[in-house]
């Protein structure tokens, strides 16, 4: 990576771990006050640490990473970036900030206790909302930038395909940028008005729709960082190659058609929208689980491949020659294996019938935990642990590797106890997002004595996490300023597998089919029931919803 382009990405970094120590705090604060354990002081609110907990880590942590990936990846896979990309790169990083300050500071002012999801009728100062526009331009502005080194890639490489880091990560701003036009609407139209008292009231399930529009393919723009990096680094780090780079390509595409037509699988309950329009964006749900598959098969498919190459034998016999030993490896296999059934219990979820037994329970906040919560983190870790050191050119030390492996050990086992807990605890009718776990009546409380069915083991999982968070951080800190500095031989390299790019169909590269498919099915999706929504309480017709 070009050496000015260094600093752009370490400041994302900077910013992500900050918000990743104080976030997995407020975790650690949230599951001893479930556990009745902990009573807040009356200055300090249960739904103010909710907020603070969901922002930090699921919004602020996961974003400045990706963009910190991404410049990093970019510079690496298509050269150095030109001024005008770096000043922009700053600019957009720079706004992102300052909205995320900004959010942060009405959070903690207690003027904005409205969950990560911020949906009416919850309502939240004006400023929180000027900050949430000022977030979601500036990550634009960082957004739009990449994809100005990436068009003037392309236009001195006429008719080649781009290197598979950088299409990838294209293909994952157009789905943000896509995605964030629902937010941007709800927040400019409806939220500011609102909050700053220009209107008198705002359409909830409008707002709720808009929401929920954005806050499907979030969790995408969440995860494809992640497959980014099992489909280009995982295989150079075990010394194979991409299995399939049409397909990589292909599930990616699949994704910015697939993953924004769906928002109403969060809505299955709510009375404001037909039957009809929930059953096709169920449907279209069921789609999206598809470039999942393929990435799962890609996988077995890679290790398999590169298993066999080191002499692995036998039906299962080359697992055993994976490099287990590099924890740059194995932290990124643990963070797939726990999407095995993060996966499986989102099939359940997106189950139109089988979301009326988990919707609004904890169950759900299991299903988040063992999602982005460790494949999409975990993975981040994984990429941590060499992309620090690239960039500052620091050793990642035996000593550090081992404290690397203890601090994932920990994750793992941490999130397993804590997510089964929420999981099945859920099934037992246990709320999410409320502070009374119990219903206050004894055969509530009796369900929720169980070894696993219990809120002290979710505490128990959530305290081992807040340790493992804590050890992260002071490895990030070693990586940073203090681990010896690296010579030529011991440098850590950023790591991009060899992709066959030969026999790959050129029109998957051709964006405009994509972005055109997309905004057909969005139209399909959502237009007449957005029409419906509006209709039922017009602007102006005095029947806006607030409650
Ligand atoms: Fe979800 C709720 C449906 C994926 C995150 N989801 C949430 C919420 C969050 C979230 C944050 O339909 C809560 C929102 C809130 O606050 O209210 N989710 C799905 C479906 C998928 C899915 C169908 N979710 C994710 C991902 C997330 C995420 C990814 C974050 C990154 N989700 C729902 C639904 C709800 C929901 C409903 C609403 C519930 C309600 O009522 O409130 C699919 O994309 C999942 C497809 C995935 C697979 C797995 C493939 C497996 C792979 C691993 C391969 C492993 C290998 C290693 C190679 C089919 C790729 C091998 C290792 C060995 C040991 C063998």
């Amino acid at each position: 990576i070009a050496v000015k382009d260094r600093k752009v990405a370490l400041f994302n970094l900077g910013f992500a771990y900050s918000a990743f120590l104080i976030g997995t705090l407020c975790g650690l604060l949230q599951v001893f006050i479930r556990n009745d354990a902990l009573n807040l002081p009356a200055w300090l609110d249960y739904y103010q640490i909710l907020t603070a907990h969901g922002l930090l880590l699921a919004i602020v942590f996961t974003t400045f990473f990706i963009f910190a990936f991404f410049q990093a990846g970019m510079s690496r896979t298509l050269g150095a970036f030109g001024p005008k990309v770096r000043l922009w790169n700053w600019i957009g990083f720079a706004v992102t900030a300052l909205g995320t300050l900004l959010v942060v500071v009405m959070v903690v002012a207690g003027q904005a206790s409205v969950l990560y999801t911020f949906y009416a009728p919850l309502q939240a100062h004006g400023l929180f909302y000027v900050g949430l526009a000022l977030f979601v331009i500036g990550t634009w502005i960082q957004g739009f930038s990449l994809v100005g080194h990436y068009a003037v890639w392309r236009r001195n490489h006429k008719g080649e395909l781009s290197p598979l880091f950088a299409f990838m990560a294209i293909a994952t701003i157009i789905l943000w940028v896509i995605a964030c036009l629902g937010v941007v609407a709800t927040v400019l139209f409806q939220f500011i008005p609102w909050a700053f008292g220009w209107t008198s009231g705002i359409n909830v399930e409008l707002s709720r729709s808009l929401f929920w529009y954005f806050g499907h393919p979030l969790v995408y723009f969440w995860l494809l960082p992640a497959y980014m990096a099992w489909y280009v680094i995982v295989p150079k780090i075990i010394g194979g190659r991409v299995f399939s780079d049409s397909l990589a390509r292909l599930s990616f595409v699949l994704f910015i058609l697939f993953s924004i037509p769906v928002g109403f699988h969060h809505q299955l309950t709510e009375p404001g929208i037909s039957s009809f329009w929930k059953f096709l964006q169920t449907v279209l749900t069921f789609m999206v689980i598809i470039p999942s598959l393929i990435t799962a098969f890609s996988m077995f498919a890679t290790f398999e491949i590169r298993g066999r190459e080191l002499g692995g034998r036998g039906l299962f016999g080359w697992v055993r020659k994976l490099p287990w030993r590099d924890v740059r490896f194995t932290s990124i296999f643990i963070a797939m294996a726990f999407f095995i059934p993060g996966g499986a219990g989102g099939i359940i979820n997106a189950s139109f019938q089988m979301n009326e037994v988990i919707h609004n329970t904890l169950w759900v906040v299991g299903h988040f935990h063992i999602t982005v919560g460790t494949p999409v983190a975990m993975t981040f870790f994984g990429l941590t642990f060499w992309l620090i050191p690239n960039l500052t050119g620091r050793r990642f030390t035996k000593s550090l590797q081992k404290l690397a492996f203890l601090q994932i050990a920990t994750w793992s086992i941490g999130m397993l106890l804590m997510s089964t807990a929420q999981h099945l605890l859920g099934l037992l009718g246990a709320p999410r997002r409320t502070a009374y776990t119990g219903y206050a009546h004894d055969d509530a409380l009796a369900w929720f004595d169980g070894l696993l069915t219990n809120h002290v083991t979710m505490a128990v999982g959530g305290s081992i996490l807040f340790l493992s968070a804590a050890l992260l951080v002071f490895i990030v800190i070693q990586l940073w300023w203090l681990a010896p500095k690296a010579d030529e031989q011991t440098y850590e390299a950023f790591p991009i597998a060899e992709s066959d790019s030969s026999m790959t169909p050129r029109f998957l590269e051709n964006w405009k089919i994509w972005i055109g498919i997309a905004f057909l099915l969005i139209a399909l999706a959502y237009t007449i029931p957005l029409a419906e929504i509006i209709q039922h309480a017009p602007p102006g017709s005095g029947r806006f919803q607030t409650w």
